[in-house]
């Protein structure tokens, strides 16, 4: 149990900017705007993502990332 409000006021605040941060990168990433990133999209972000990492990612098996399944990777 954290009992110091500025800890919880940090964690508070790293947690929204985190999320903040993950909407931004998809849509950055998202550089033809259909809503979904290819493995290309998601490479120009993060060059350091293989394809192991892509499929593994992609939960639904369709060949590209939500936002959902971007988020759950990067948030
Ligand atoms: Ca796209
Ligand atoms: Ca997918």
């Amino acid at each position: 149990m954290i009992n110091n409000p500025v800890a919880i006021a940090f964690a508070t605040a790293f947690l929204s900017t985190a999320a903040i941060a993950a909407e931004g990168d998809f849509t950055r990433a998202d550089t033809n705007t259909d809503g979904a990133l290819t493995y290309q999209e998601v490479l120009a972000i993060m060059p350091g993502m293989t394809t192991d990492q892509f499929r593994a990612a992609d939960s639904d098996g369709n060949g590209t990332l939500s936002q959902t399944e971007f988020e759950a990777v990067t948030g």
